[in-house]
């Protein structure tokens, strides 16, 4: 009976798309739910391709098939096939009725893929995930992201055991049937690929709200989850709506259902999905309240929840052709998201934080063994690319794009782009195609960003002419060779810049052979290797303000004195280079002490920030991140052989250094300031105190743990919510001072019946630094509340010691290595898409110190032995040793 296709040919290539030979036209689901056994009626109404020849072959994996018939007659079984994950039918026609019966186990699916019981047996609900080929484990569909159906779905169960039956669509009927059964019907009016489809059957309660659209249409908007969490539904509810009027406002995008549900589970594979008119959330980006959410995680769900709306036209009416085309829903869904959250939220802060990410997450995956273009151009395993590459890098390219054409031009652009491909499914190159027919250019020489991997290396040279006046900017590009593309070409890079003068002010722009009038800011386009910009008019050797706002996923590499940095420092209006000239400060102080000998560079940070720390005008929240040096990760990938012990220990030395210069009393007044209006509301300007609360604490913790240690179990004690709960915690735990044993029970108790605030309780003590964190990390999963079977879990203490604390996994011994490599085969057999992302922190293992690569290789290679490995798991072991 399961029938995987884990023998069929591979890899999959970008290069053989070839269209549907068949489609579904309209498909009419029958489901009778059932915790162990759920059977699924299907009836697709299939349209040939008259121009091919193929037979009818449909998707489907583990699929228990009951009954089968075609145009109304049973088909014997000489007439059908059912093997390696393709059931092939014979005597198919164009407008034939294809009828399938079939039998599904969600009580056993421990995947989380298909349909799936979240929670218990008695108390938990059934609910499916499709994306990206998840459909094919509840009927036989041709399942894949071109084939666009009109969806009705009937829905049976016990009333008592499911009493709120959920698919997406709008409601189309519901009522009672004999033997306390019920049913409710859907119709989706949109066509849709399978992938967007979901249902949610089980004990939940909601919260809801009317809409009203900018076109007039009234829509029920409703959030559900168990009865437990309703009263931390809200907050997500008011984002949702933040959400659907920004797009109508800013790119005249209407919601189309009369409902909208969204359901949050504590059992989810990733963050949420976008399902049509029944969006599915990781618990984690939906609940919210004081006591048990951060500051950070507050964010995360608005945005997240933003993010999922926002798929309902770039995803969903507009869909992608294939998976290759991935990026094409994600990077601009991701762009439209960081472009709300810019709006909500602070636009300088949210552009650090989300630069931050794509170095911490995207730039090393671009630089190791599994690097890909953010359209790749083939997979094994399509779950394994849902990458920081095609979604962060994805985002980059589409501001890139964004910054090219102007707000007004990006608009028409994407205007047209909807108009053009609404109910279909489209191509970067349609979209690409749109932005630049509706602006009159030609836009095709972006598309070699999303064909080439790796990570630009952009130089900036400048050469000032006293006599001339002149002012040569000469910008060069290189990117390094990635797996299977040794040769790069050159990338058009959009160059924001400004010049400043010595006083910190900026010129006035006139590029040689540029007629329009003078401004303090523009955009060069760097085209090829090398090219100069010539600036006339400039008096006296300025200082270069480059990629500003980050205009482009570049490394930069640019010479500047340390003055000059310092001046971007106090001096640039643009928010991120401001950031971003510290950062800069602090990998010069860092590779200072690294190296020895460049006292200077270390006094002169410490000086820089010190100057600022009492400056009243600054955002607290912009202070914290300037006085944050760069992560270990970020460190690591600037080194030919990392040592993440050594780079833990610089980067604590480099910070004690900071809290050295600012002072223990003057870190203490200032915490004592900021603790004073100690609330937990979340509102920018409290969470900005917080943000600067927590760096203080941290950095007195460094400077002077006697002092700190105590204070931050008074904060432990007194904290009004979690953002200052969890940070006075982490201080305690991380510095293992004796009070931390008390806060961790404390916590623990407080909050032993919430899940997420759990979750933290794990990741915060698979963040201890060193070598303690291995047996930590062994205790903890012996907790009774540790499963493998729960992704939210196992990231929370394996994630976050593998991925999160570079000190603690690797380890000279290679006991980090062989632990998740354990791990990683038992959790490989429950939850491969889960396993294979979390082998990823393997990646870079390559450029490690010796002795810890050879204990990496050991391990990974005993992974690689181990036989029955999954189709994502081996593909990513596969990259990693090849
Ligand atoms: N499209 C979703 C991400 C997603 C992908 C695969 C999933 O399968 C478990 C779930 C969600 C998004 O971008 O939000
Ligand atoms: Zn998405």
């Amino acid at each position: 009976m399961p029938a995987r296709n884990d023998a069929a040919p591979l890899p999959i290539r970008l290069r053989d798309y070839a269209p549907p030979p068949w489609r579904v036209v309209q498909a009419e689901l029958d489901f009778e739910l059932g915790i162990d056994a759920s059977e699924v009626g299907a009836r697709l109404h299939l349209a040939r391709d008259p121009a091919q020849d193929a037979p009818l072959r449909l998707d489907g994996e583990e699929l228990e098939l009951l009954a089968i018939a075609l145009d109304g007659a049973p088909l014997p079984a000489g007439r059908w096939r059912y093997a390696d994950g393709v059931l092939e039918v014979d005597g198919a026609r164009d407008g034939s009725v294809l009828e399938t019966r079939v039998r599904v186990r969600p009580a056993e699916n421990t995947a989380l893929e298909g349909l799936y019981l979240s929670g218990s047996r008695e108390a938990g609900f059934l609910l499916t995930q499709c994306e990206a080929e998840g459909f094919r484990r509840i009927t036989f569909f041709p399942d894949r992201p071109d084939v666009l159906a009109r969806f009705t779905v009937t829905l049976r169960a016990d009333r008592a055991r499911f009493p709120v039956l959920l698919a997406g669509g709008n409601p189309d009927g519901a009522g009672e049937l004999p033997g306390g059964r019920h049913w409710a019907r859907f119709v989706d009016p949109h066509p849709k690929p399978s992938y967007l489809f979901a249902l949610v059957a089980g004990r939940l309660e909601k919260i809801e709200r009317d809409y009203r659209t900018a076109d007039g249409r009234a829509v029920k908007l409703a959030i559900w989850s168990e009865a437990d969490a309703i009263g931390r539904c809200r907050y997500a509810l008011g984002a949702l709506e933040r959400a659907m009027r920004w797009d109508e406002e800013t790119y005249g995008r209407n919601y189309d259902l009369d409902v909208f549900h969204v359901v949050a589970t504590h059992d989810f594979n990733m963050g949420a999905m976008e399902n049509k008119g029944l969006n599915i959330f990781n618990a984690k980006y939906l609940l919210a309240d004081p006591d048990t959410t951060t500051d950070d995680e507050y964010r995360a769900v608005e945005a997240v929840v933003a993010h999922e709306y926002f798929h309902n036209w770039s995803g969903n009416r507009v869909t992608c052709r294939d998976w290759f085309q991935l990026s094409l829903k994600e990077g601009l869904t991701v762009f439209r998201e960081q472009q709300f959250s810019a709006r909500m939220n602070s636009p300088a802060l949210k552009r650090i934080e989300d630069v931050a990410l794509l170095r911490r997450a995207q730039f090393p995956e671009d630089a190791g063994p599994l690097a890909h273009p953010v359209r790749p151009a083939e997979y094994r395993e399509i779950n394994n690319f849902y990458t920081a590459t095609v979604y962060e890098k994805g985002a980059e390219l589409v501001r890139m794009l964004a910054g090219r054409l102007g707000e007004a031009g990006f608009r028409r652009g994407m205007d047209l782009y909807f108009a053009r491909h609404d109910g279909r499914a489209a191509t970067l190159e349609d979209f690409l195609a749109a932005l630049g027919e509706a602006n009159g250019l030609d836009l095709s020489p972006y598309l070699a960003w999303y064909a080439q991997a790796g990570t630009p290396r952009l130089t900036a040279r400048g050469r000032h002419d006293a006599a001339a006046r002149t002012y040569t900017l000469t910008l060069a590009q290189h990117t390094p060779p990635t797996p299977g593309q040794p040769d790069k070409r050159p990338l058009p890079i959009p160059v924001k810049l400004a010049l400043f003068d010595r006083a910190g002010r900026m010129l006035p722009l006139r590029l040689d052979g540029q007629t329009s009038a003078a401004s303090t800011e523009r955009v060069v386009v760097l085209a090829q290797a090398e090219q100069d910009f010539v600036f006339r008019g400039v008096d006296a050797p300025p200082v270069p303000s480059l990629l500003r706002g980050f205009s482009a996923p570049v490394i930069l590499e640019c010479d500047y004195a340390p003055e000059e940095l310092a001046l971007l420092l106090a001096h640039d209006p643009d928010g991120f280079n401001r950031w971003e000239a510290g950062q800069q400060l602090a990998l010069r102080a860092y590779a200072a002490l690294r190296d020895g000998g460049g006292e200077a560079a270390v006094e002169g940070w410490c000086a820089a920030l010190a100057a600022l720390f009492d400056d009243a005008a600054l955002d607290p929240a912009l202070l914290a991140d300037l006085l944050t040096p760069p992560g270990e990760i970020e460190l690591a990938e600037r080194e030919r052989e990392v040592d993440p012990a050594r780079i833990h220990a610089l980067r604590q030395e480099l910070q004690r250094r900071l809290a050295a210069a600012l002072g223990g009393e003057r870190l203490e007044r200032h915490h004592r300031k900021l603790a004073a209006d100690a609330g937990a509301q979340p509102d920018a300007a409290a969470q900005a105190r917080r943000r600067l609360k927590r760096r203080v604490l941290e950095l007195l913790a460094l400077h002077d743990p006697a002092a700190a240690l105590p204070l931050a179990q008074r904060q432990y004690e007194s904290a009004a919510g979690m953002t200052d709960r969890l940070a006075a915690l982490a201080v305690l735990v991380r510095h293992e001072a004796p009070q931390a044993l008390n806060a961790l029970a404390a916590f623990r108790a407080r909050h032993a019946q919430d899940p997420l605030a759990l979750d933290k309780w794990f990741a915060v003590q698979a963040q201890i630094p060193g070598e303690p964190a291995l047996a930590r990390v062994r205790a903890l999963e012996a907790d009774p509340a540790f499963t493998l079977k729960n992704p939210n879990r196992v990231r929370a203490l394996l994630g976050s010691y593998a991925s999160g604390n570079p000190s603690g996994f690797h380890r000279a011994d290679g006991a980090g290595y062989r632990l998740l490599a354990e791990r990683l085969a038992q959790l490989d057999a429950l939850n491969p898409q889960v396993a294979a992302r979390l082998a990823t922190a393997f990646n870079g293992w390559q450029r490690l110190e010796p002795v810890r690569r050879e204990q990496a290789r050991q391990a990974l290679a005993a992974l690689a032995g181990h036989g029955a490995l999954s189709r994502n798991l081996a593909e990513i072991v596969g990259h990693l040793l090849p």
